[in-house]
């Protein structure tokens, strides 16, 4: 948690933004797995409630009257029951004093809130909610059925929270930091573990070790695959296989629940053999490149679009594809092996505030997503840098047999490629490299003490060595 000074400047600089009416905003509650006392391990805030009030504990919501001025903490303390078997936690007085809202209110309280608010037919701010305890609660208090509560969540507040969460304040850079910390461990970890015979499972399960071990947890299910072309391929008990590429796509949280995301694709054996070598110096290409362009005013579509002309150039050049590269790349014909956009915002949730909508977070009226292009409808990220951004560089290739089969029966861009000789690439996998960078002013840089080993000498050695 932060100081208190900076949850009361976030709640009055919401304010401003929002203007009136009454905001809402819910904290998380326990999920349980397998009955209500053996929840998910561990608790997991919401990620804007915590940016507000920076409260780790269960069953609290916070309230913001703008029109009344009023800043309401609302929870119940825990009774003695509860003590005995899981501690003292603070009170709701003393939380309140640590994210220095003015009055605490127990939860059957809120009910009295949301009907004073509705009766006097003010607006009700609240954001599109992605638990159904959470939309079970909007409905009762709200009277919104869940199917619509997408529909009736606030605007406003969700272009208030995005605009204040994109930008990250230096004490967020350094929690980002800590998580790059972690995942470089994580990441080399799994380059020692790599070798022909161990299965995918122990690989991830001591990867996920770690970041539990160091932080909070991992902060989205670990990608450890030999199937690195299955976008988000789950660890399976295969083991792994000499010859192969496995792929690796982990990262960290902090306690304060800052994230970490980085990819990389290692040889099993060690060794990258020359074909390997081919497509992976690609990647490694297109993934420095945005080093070199992102800076404050860039659009990042544009990035990407850069990343994928330069990724067709060079398939090009091993004959896979062939034709005009704009003219390619404006039909699309690049997604058959880069299906996803070159990266999304990142903070404390992973994929940052993806529970408001790519849309209202990634582009803005200026720059609108495409939804209708296979590959590029999936861009998390398109709208210009800002200084204070952070986002992920994570350009891949994939060999997907199922897609080459589709579109070379449907001759879908049949004039780009060269479905003849990709049919020899079905069995590669895929290759993605993955960095965080923070956009600085006057131009960008990797998130992380350390860089993991990427270039695919530094990643030999490594492998070598450890
Ligand atoms: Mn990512």
């Amino acid at each position: 948690m932060f100081d208190t000074a900076t949850y009361k400047r976030r709640r009055d600089e919401l304010k401003k933004l929002v203007k009136e009416g009454i905001i809402i905003l819910f904290g998380n509650n326990e999920s349980p797995a397998n009955f209500p006392n053996n929840g998910y391990f561990p608790f997991r805030q919401d990620s804007s409630f915590l940016y507000y009030y920076g409260l780790q504990r269960d069953g609290l919501v916070g309230v913001i009257d703008i029109d009344n001025d009023k800043d309401l903490l609302i929870g119940n303390d825990i009774d003695i029951e509860d003590i005995v078997w899981y501690g003292s936690v603070d009170s709701m007085e003393e939380m309140r004093q640590r994210c220095g809202a003015s009055e605490t209110l127990p939860m059957r309280a809120l009910k009295t809130v949301c009907n004073e608010a509705l009766s006097k037919h003010r607006k009700i701010h609240f954001l599109p909610p992605y638990r159904h305890d959470i939309k079970i609660q909007i409905f009762d208090l709200l009277g919104v059925h869940p199917i619509q509560q997408k529909e009736a969540a606030s605007m406003t507040l969700i272009k208030a929270v995005v605009k204040m969460r994109s930008v990250k304040e230096p004490q967020e850079i350094e929690e980002l930091e800590r998580a790059a910390v972690i995942g470089y461990k994580m990441h080399t970890t799994a380059m020692r573990l790599t070798k022909p015979g161990v299965t995918e499972k122990f690989v991830s399960g001591q990867v996920d070790g770690i970041a539990h071990s160091y932080g909070a947890m991992v902060s989205f299910p670990t990608i450890y695959t030999q199937h690195g072309e299955i976008l988000h391929g789950a660890p399976s008990m295969k083991e792994l296989e000499a010859g192969r590429l496995v792929l690796c796509d982990a990262g960290a949280e902090t306690i304060n629940n800052y994230c970490s995301d980085n990819t990389r694709t290692m040889p099993v054996d060690g060794k990258f053999t020359q074909r390997q070598l081919d497509i992976y110096s690609i990647v490694e290409a297109c993934h420095d490149h945005t080093l070199d362009v992102a800076k404050p005013g860039v659009k990042y579509a544009d990035v990407h679009f850069n990343v994928c002309r330069l990724m067709f150039d060079r398939l090009k050049e091993l004959g896979l594809t062939k034709g005009d590269t704009e003219e390619a790349v404006r039909a699309g014909a690049h997604a058959l092996f880069m299906p996803h956009g070159l990266g999304h915002m990142m903070g404390m949730d992973v994929h940052d505030m993806e529970s408001f909508d790519q849309v209202n977070v990634g582009f803005d009226e200026e720059t609108r997503p495409n939804l209708e292009q296979f590959g590029t409808n999936n861009l998390r990220m398109g709208r210009r840098l800002e200084e204070g951004f952070v986002v992920t560089d994570e350009p891949g290739i994939y060999f997907i047999p199922a897609l080459i089969d589709d579109w070379k029966a449907k001759k879908h861009c049949a004039e780009f490629l060269n479905f003849d000789k990709l049919e020899a690439y079905k069995d590669f996998g895929g290759i993605r490299i993955e960095d965080d960078v923070l956009i600085t002013k006057d131009g960008c840089r990797f998130i992380g003490k350390d860089r993991i080993p990427y270039h695919p000498k530094d990643v030999e050695e490594f492998m070598a060595d450890n």
